[in-house]
């Protein structure tokens, strides 16, 4: 699908949260060192603007659910970032009350239904979130984020089917960024097949695109969430994309050699926050100017969110058997 241009003010609020995203998990990364966060943290970056360009269409009140990867989209859904860090440091003011950690943010209020690192979970519970709010009567679309790993469990299957008999609102999206771990795309299918035709396969629409194009990624969710949207029923959109860190932790892994050479340079060529950047500099939506302050606020917020993560107290010893079961 080619590229089409957003109207200024949409790439402007979608550069402004790429660079958010991009800046938020780049001090994650410096702090993590510090030994002070300790849990497990996979980062997005490189995959920003899948997140961005499909998050961009969403109302606070639709439904997104994630998986171990989750920063980028519980930013991009409007998710509270002074809440997020504290989770990460374990703090009792963390979105989960400091008991779940970077893969288990969560923020109701934006509508962010939680993130879950069992890999596929939280493809059938975002179904069931979706089946909800047509039992109740109230269709309310509800994006689903997983990574190219999840479309190998069974439940992926079950659920886009399930979805595709109610004619579910869903849209199903799919971050490929060729591996799962250390494994790539090859290893894991047969050659020649597209993850994108496995969901034809179940019955739905099925579009594909450049998951480093936010404007590329705006386009296609664009024409997949008005379909489910409308009662037609789910969509299911694969974006193909690159992580550039290991796995989890906040290192660089190239010295493991599981990448072919050459394929992480050609990725971060195409580095989705420095192209975007560039285009809406040269369209003139936001020159060196507006970005640079862009940037300077973004500093002072996370410089804020981070004085609050650590200042926060840690959960009370009293709290350790809370919010197992719902109250
Ligand atoms: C059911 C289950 N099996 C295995 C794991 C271990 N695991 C954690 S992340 C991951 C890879 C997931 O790959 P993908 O879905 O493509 O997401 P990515 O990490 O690339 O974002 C695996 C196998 C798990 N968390 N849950």
């Amino acid at each position: 699908m080619t590229n089409s241009q957003v109207p200024p003010g949409t790439a402007r609020e979608m550069l402004r949260m790429l660079l958010r995203i991009r800046l938020v998990e780049q001090r994650i990364k410096e702090l993590y060192a510090e030994q002070e966060m300790r849990c497990p943290t996979h980062f997005s970056i490189g995959q920003e603007a899948v997140a961005v360009g499909v998050c961009a269409h969403l109302t606070r009140d639709e439904l997104v659910t994630s998986a171990h990867r989750s920063h980028a989209h519980y930013l991009a859904k409007g998710g509270d970032l002074e809440a997020m860090l504290a989770e990460l440091y374990g703090k009792a003011t963390g979105c989960s009350a400091g008991k779940g950690g970077s893969m288990h943010l969560i923020d109701l209020a934006a509508g962010f239904l939680g993130a879950v690192p069992i890999v596929g979970s939280t493809i059938s519970i975002g179904v069931g979130a979706a089946l909800a709010s047509v039992l109740q009567g109230v269709p309310q679309l509800t994006a689903i984020f997983f990574g190219d790993g999840a479309t190998e469990a069974g439940v992926f299957h079950e659920s886009l089917n399930f979805a595709a008999i109610h004619k579910l609102p869903v849209l199903f999206v799919c971050e490929n960024n060729l591996y799962s771990v250390l494994t790539p795309l090859a290893w894991r299918h047969p050659e020649g097949r597209e993850i994108a035709r496995l969901a034809e396969g179940e019955g739905l629409l099925s579009l594909q695109g450049d998951g480093n194009d936010p404007e590329v990624v705006h386009a296609v969710a664009g024409r997949a969430i008005a379909h489910a949207r409308s009662g037609a029923g789910p969509v299911f959109v694969e974006f193909k994309t690159y992580r550039w860190l290991e796995h989890c932790g906040p290192l660089d892994d190239q010295h493991l050699g599981y990448r072919p050479p050459g394929e992480f340079d050609a990725w971060v060529a195409r580095d989705p926050v420095k192209l975007y950047r560039e285009r809406c500099q040269e369209r003139g939506v936001a020159g060196e100017t507006e970005v640079a302050a862009m940037v300077t606020a973004i500093a002072a917020e996370i410089d804020d969110a981070v004085s609050f993560a650590k200042a926060s107290p840690f959960p009370a010893r009293d709290q350790l058997a809370a919010h197992l079961y719902a109250p």
